[in-house]
This record gives structure tokens, sequence and C-alpha cells, in this order.
């Protein structure tokens, strides 16, 4: 018995088939909206804007990523009519808008990557101050819903009024599927600034606050062990079951400490892949003393902490193309060429506007003629630059003697080395780098076994 996870990520869509009891992915297919969706003329997964902190993207890209990865997997032989529930997880932020009919109200979605809404958060910040962080585990933050919808609201006046739901990426994407309306999930509707995270309800004065008729407009919330929904009849067109559980989707950031077998407390996760993501679970309800870091709720229940940072694989990807560097080059050889600590040249990569800390798009920040120095300088420069900010950043959420490195990135044994000494900590990687995806498939395989089934 299979479960299917989905993830809707910034630079694409990935889908898996996962074998709970083996602990194997058995089949697999993936959508780049870059190079498979040209039409959306977005090659990272955003609509390009000369102004870095403004970052959106059609909602019609993430609908047809979804049908085109089910169609790939199916074509792939994939065993679609084996699955037994379906599971998945959104880049984390993104708002979807939609009017009575379930037509988009709004063309340009704001996702995680936007920092447009410094007056908003201005607002928030001047009527809230830290009560926003004691109750939603955040301070006032740009690319949360509240700050976003607050903008909309305030600059598409009548377009906010025909909105009948507000929704995340990840409800958005649980809806299509069940041919419902989806509630949100705490670990995804922790990062809005609306959900009071001790009563698991949205903070009617927070919500007003930000929109007038916010409240309304929001899904329900979906709490750990809530029934799951149901397939709708017409993706039986990709040879899935209808009437199969779909777990709500939750964010990818909670759907790894999932897909790491994380959800438990004791070993911390950090993801690398558009951002890179430090998390962990937490027994307790604790909130980041500098403000930079947040509580989301932990799918499997209590809380899971997150640190945020934007210039992850795209600056390092930037970095490699300038270095005239292969993959190869970059993820080994150039540590091979060099010593930890780098003789003490350090870089810092600030290519999109910084999350942690908050930082203006200036480029390279290095303590050495950056343009003299060798190519295997500079990435180990850049690289120890961002994981040793990492460390600093994260020392709230506390010391971990194993740390778990999942994304795109944790192929790179001179990454996984740097991790190493900087966390002092022993790395464990997974076989696949596809720990949301899979997070997505294990909360599904829950669900069977809930339903009655063998997980
Ligand atoms: C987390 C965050 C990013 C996105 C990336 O708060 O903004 O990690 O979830 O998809």
């Amino acid at each position: 018995m299979y479960s299917l996870g989905i993830d809707s990520s910034t630079q694409g869509t990935k889908a898996v088939v996962y074998d709970a009891v083996a602990g194997k992915v058995v089949a697999s297919a993936s959508v780049n909206y870059g190079r498979d969706l040209p039409e959306f003329s977005s090659p990272d997964g955003f609509l390009p804007n000369a102004d870095s902190r403004i970052r959106r993207a059609n909602p019609e890209m993430w609908v047809r990523g979804l049908g085109l990865v089910l169609k790939r997997l199916k074509d792939s032989g994939a065993p679609m009519g084996e699955i037994a529930a379906v599971g998945g997880c959104a880049q984390q932020h993104a708002t979807v808008c939609l009017g009575d009919g379930g037509s988009f109200t709004r063309v340009d979605c704001p996702i995680w990557m936007d920092s447009s809404t410094g007056e908003e958060v201005s607002a928030l910040d001047a009527r809230f101050g830290n009560a926003l962080r004691e109750r939603t585990g955040s301070p006032a933050i740009e690319r949360f819903a509240a700050a976003q919808v607050m903008k909309f609201a305030r600059e598409k006046p009548e377009a906010y009024v025909r909105t009948a739901r507000v929704h995340l990426l990840s409800s958005f994407l649980a809806s299509l599927l069940a041919g419902e309306d989806a509630p949100v999930d705490v670990g995804d509707g922790a990062g809005m600034n609306l959900l009071d995270l001790r009563s698991l309800e949205w903070d009617a004065e927070i919500c007003e606050f930000a929109a007038p008729g916010l409240a309304a407009k929001l899904p329900h919330i979906h709490r750990p062990g809530d029934a799951p929904l149901r397939l709708a009849d017409r993706f039986a067109e990709f040879g899935l079951r209808p009437g199969i559980p779909v777990v709500p989707f939750t964010g990818d950031n909670p759907a790894s400490l999932v897909g790491c077998g994380a959800e438990r407390p004791g070993c911390a996760v950090i993801s690398l892949g558009t951002s890179d993501t430090f998390f962990a679970a937490m027994p307790d309800f604790r909130t980041d003393p500098d403000g930079f870091g947040h509580v989301f709720g932990n799918p499997c229940g209590g809380f899971m902490s997150l640190s945020c940072f934007k210039n992850g694989s795209l600056a390092r990807d930037r970095v490699r193309r300038e270095c005239g560097a292969d993959w190869r080059f970059f993820d080994e050889t150039a540590f091979d060429l060099t010593l930890p600590g780098n003789g003490g040249k350090r870089a810092f990569p600030y290519f999109e506007t910084e999350l942690t800390p908050k930082h203006d798009a200036t480029g390279i920040e290095a303590n050495f003629d950056w343009n003299a120095a060798a190519p295997e300088t500079k990435i180990r420069a850049v690289v120890e630059g961002q994981i040793a900010n990492m460390r600093e950043r994260t020392r709230w959420i506390g010391d971990f003697s194993t740390i778990c490195v999942t994304g795109g990135a944790s192929r790179s044994k001179g990454i996984l080395s740097v991790i190493h000494d900087i966390f002092g900590a022993e790395v464990k990687t997974l076989d696949a780098t596809d720990s949301a995806a899979i997070g997505g498939a294990r909360l599904a395989a829950m669900a069977i076994h809930d339903d009655g089934g063998a997980e």
C-alpha cells in the first residue's frame, strides 16, 4: 500500500510514491517551472521584478504544475491505482485569493520571497508590539499573510472585497485535490501572523486589524488528528482512486521535519533549497529573543522552531557561475583545495534582500579582495559565511549533537563538511533529497493507518 506526497516548491512541483513500510520512494516525477512551463515567464518560479522586494507568481502556474507532475508520474508507470492516500506541502507563506466561484481575484500572488510590505509590518508592530510574537510565534514579518493581505486590501480594495477565501498555497492545492474548500494546517498556518498558537484559533483582533472581515475569509484550521478530506473524482484521470484520504497540506518545512523523521524532539534539520532553513521539533513554546526565527505548529503535534535564510541555492548557483565552476568543483573540489576556516576569508551573499539577519540586496560582502581571489577560495568563503551565519542565528533553538541535512545541496560533500565543522555535530543525510514530498507522503500514510489500513 503506497501513499503519494506532493511538494509545490518555489522552483517546481515534485511528487513521490512512497512505501511507508519499507521507508522508500518507489516512483517520482518533477516539473520545473522555468524549463517546463516557460509560458509563465518565471525562470526561478516567480515573475522577474527589478525591485528585489517584489516577488510574485501567477497561481495558474501552480495549478498546471500539479496536473503535469501527476501526468508525468502516471506516464512513468508509477502504481497510481495502489496509492491509498495523498498528502503534501507547498512553499510557505504564498497567499492565493479566490472569489465566490473559485476564480482568482489576484493573479500575482506574493510568495515567501516577497518583502515589499515594510509599511504594513511597521503598522502591525506599532499596534501589537511583542504581543504578536507571544500570540502568533513570530514578530510582524514581511512575507506572512497578515502584512501581505493588509497591503492587498489597501492597494486593491475592490479585489479584496470580491475575495471570498484567502488560502495559503498549501490549503489551495489540497482544495483542488479534494474538490472542496480545504483547511489550513497548524504548521503552515502559523506562518501567517494570524493564528493564536495556544488556542489554535484565528486571532480575531489581529485578523480585523490586518484587513476588514479577514477572519471570515480564512479557511478553517486543521489540527493534528482531525479527519482527512477525500480525493475528488476528476483525479481518476491520473489513475488515482477517487475517495482515498487527502491529508490537508502543510508547509514545506513542517513537511521536511516529518520527511526526515525528526518530528519528535532530538535532531535538528538543515534544508538547503531555494531558501536554507534550520528547524527542529520543540517540546515547549519558546520564541527567538532576537526576533528573526519563528515558531510553527508541528503537523504531528506540538511545535517546531524555524529560521529561514533567503540567499540559499540561487545564491550558491550564482557564485558557482561567476566562478566558472561546474557542480563537481563547487560541491567537492573547492573544499579539497582549501582548508577549514579559509585563512579567515569569509563572504556573505546578499543577492536577495536577506531575512536572517535583515539585510538589503547589496551583492557579495567579503572581508578580502573578492575579484582577485581564486574560485575555490570564493566558494569556501561563501559556504562558510552562510553556515556560520546560520549557526549564530539559530543558537536560540539549542545545541544538537545530530543534524539531518536535506534539500538539493545536501549532495555536496563540501557543504556537509562545513556544517560538521561549524556546528560540531554528526551530520546525516537521507537517501532521497525530497524530504518535503516524503514528509507529505508519511503524513498521508499515517492517515491510512488511522483509516484502518497499515502504515
Ligand atoms: C520559511 C520560508 C521558506 C519557504 C520556502 O519560513 O519562507 O523556507 O517555505 O519554500
